[in-house]
């Protein structure tokens, strides 16, 4: 096991446990460690909570790929030892700690970040945590379920710790690493199809910053997607349908590249291809691909899938692992600045689907920010497919917490995506198509086929009102506008018979 999995001889020596290793790890230290919903280290955060639990007083600055299991976020955060998180999260302790303060935390688009830290604008690298698959002869790594930010932590750190993952043999070949230049010397990123390799299916690394290595027979836990609801089953059936017809009408190549975000709806478009047989061969180019992706590759559907993660199932990954070298065609990972990369996602066309929290009459979204203020997740890779993506969707069933609140609102009480970044709107009542659609024609039609029956006619006196006392492009009534957040706050229902005057 050892020399086949750090098979640099040298670093043999560097084997160690995970006391001694995390000493490199103290108050202050800017770590960065692998992990993109999966991928993530394990050994050493367990080692530095139990050093709390020792009575030691420290915190670190914490860095991902994007979001990490309960090991990482869910510990570090209820031990009270970060001071600092980015990007992306989605553990509940920790957006907790975020929304009271207690943690730092700043969003940032997940195609820019690898960027911002070979740029040095989020401090020094002190110490980079990852877990791989193995140590190549030359000292190179292999990645295990993710590749997110890893190849820039790796290349800018001082240190870096190595947790070897046992339950990851045989990745090799999946990953293709390519890091650009940066401005002003950055060429074209040359992906011409979702299929293409362009860098080493390794992360090149300097062997001599590597301060230990440990072995690790922990699992990823991976967020397991129920089987769709009606809500989300009916909004994947009105996205295929749609952009069957689009294809039908020749205002569409049948071809195009598929994105879909996190969460249930994402994963149900998905799985409605298993069943629709207007699809064939599909191209996945997106950020995370969940098992519905390795369930559509065995029905021969898939051409390939690209991304910067495999979220799998306990079951699915086994099911990965076991034939990976069928898999090894159709899977590509990649940094998440190349799976979510501007350039690429227009060059390829890709038909991007993500999902909101809220979204307003004119088709500005909010991903994040719960009535305004309270952080859910984060924009992860939403804004880089949704601004660039060919056709750009946005879905959200038309209710959240059993029907008390609306989805569609008359304004956002956050922004995340403007409504030049929104071609489609989405919800279990319908479809909007904005694209040929005035401001105004876009709000009549999302409160008639998007919103719930609910709240249809408070949203339309609303516009109407606005319509006749205000007027403009964008009709509004500033000072009434979040009067539906507001009744929320005041009373915990949305739900009013008619705008109040
Ligand atoms: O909270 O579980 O406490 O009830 O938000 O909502 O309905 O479970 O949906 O898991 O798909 O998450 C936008 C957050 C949706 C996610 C968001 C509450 C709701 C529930 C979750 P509870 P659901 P999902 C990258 C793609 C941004 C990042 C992104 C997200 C919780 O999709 O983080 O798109 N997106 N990345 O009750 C109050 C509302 C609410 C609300 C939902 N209007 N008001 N609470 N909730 N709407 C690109 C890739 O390729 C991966």
């Amino acid at each position: 096991m050892l020399a086949d999995r750090v098979r640099y001889k040298p670093l043999q020596d560097k084997i160690n446990d995970p006391a001694t290793a995390a000493e490199h790890i103290q108050d202050g230290t800017n770590l960065f460690i692998s992990g993109f919903t999966a991928g993530y280290p394990k050994l050493i955060p367990r080692e530095l909570v139990r050093r709390s639990e020792n009575g030691e007083d420290f915190k670190i600055n914490l860095f991902a790929g994007a979001s990490t299991g309960d090991m990482v976020d869910g510990k570090l955060a209820r031990a009270d030892l970060v001071a600092w998180r980015r990007p992306y999260m989605s553990d509940k302790f920790m957006r907790e700690k975020i929304n009271l303060g207690k943690i730092a935390f700043k969003d940032d688009h997940l195609s820019q970040l690898s960027a911002k830290v070979r740029a040095g604008q989020w401090g020094q690298c002190d110490v980079a945590v990852v877990e791989a698959a193995a140590i190549t002869e030359q000292g190179h790594l292999i990645p295990t379920m993710s590749v997110g930010n890893t190849p820039t932590y790796v290349q800018k750190a001082n240190k870096i710790i190595i947790e070897i993952s046992a339950n990851s043999p045989k990745l090799e070949g999946i990953h293709d690493i390519f890091i650009p230049e940066d401005p002003p010397y950055r060429m074209p990123i040359p992906i011409y199809r979702t299929v293409d390799r362009i860098g080493k299916p390794f992360i090149a690394m300097d062997p001599d910053r590597v301060v230990a290595i440990l072995f690790s027979t922990e699992q990823d836990h991976c967020p397991i997607f129920t089987p769709p609801n009606a809500a989300a089953s009916r909004i994947a059936e009105y996205i295929l349908d749609f952009v069957h017809h689009e294809i039908k009408k020749d205002r569409m190549p049948s071809s195009l590249p598929w994105q879909a975000g996190v969460g249930d709806v994402a994963n149900a478009v998905l799985s409605g291809f298993l069943k629709d047989n207007n699809f064939h061969s599909i191209d996945i180019y997106s950020e995370v691909l969940q098992d519905s992706v390795l369930d559509l590759i065995d029905l021969g559907k898939v051409r390939a899938a690209s991304g910067s993660a495999l979220t799998l199932s306990e079951k699915a990954r086994e099911r990965f692992l076991n034939d990976i070298d069928r898999y090894r065609d159709k899977v590509v990972l990649r940094p998440v600045e190349i799976s979510n990369a501007p350039e690429v996602i227009r060059r390829l066309g890709v038909i991007a689907i993500n999902t909101a929290i809220e979204v307003d009459i004119y088709g500005q979204v909010n991903s994040t920010h719960v009535m305004g203020t309270q952080l859910m997740n984060g924009i992860g890779g939403s804004g880089d497919f949704l601004r660039n993506g060919a056709v750009s969707m946005i879905v959200t069933p038309s209710t959240a917490k059993g029907g008390l609140i609306s989805a569609i609102v008359p304004m956002v009480s956050h922004v995340d995506h403007s409504e030049h970044s929104v071609d489609v709107v989405v919800t279990e009542y319908g479809l909007v198509d904005t694209r040929p659609l005035t401001p105004r024609q876009v709000a009549e039609q999302i409160i008639k086929k998007c919103a719930h029956p609910d709240f249809r006619d408070q949203l339309w006196d609303y516009y109407q009102r606005a319509v006749r006392e205000r007027g403009g492009h964008e009709p509004h009534i500033l000072e009434k506008v979040f009067f539906m957040h507001q009744r929320f706050l005041e009373s915990g229902d949305m739900r009013v018979k008619a705008f109040p005057s």
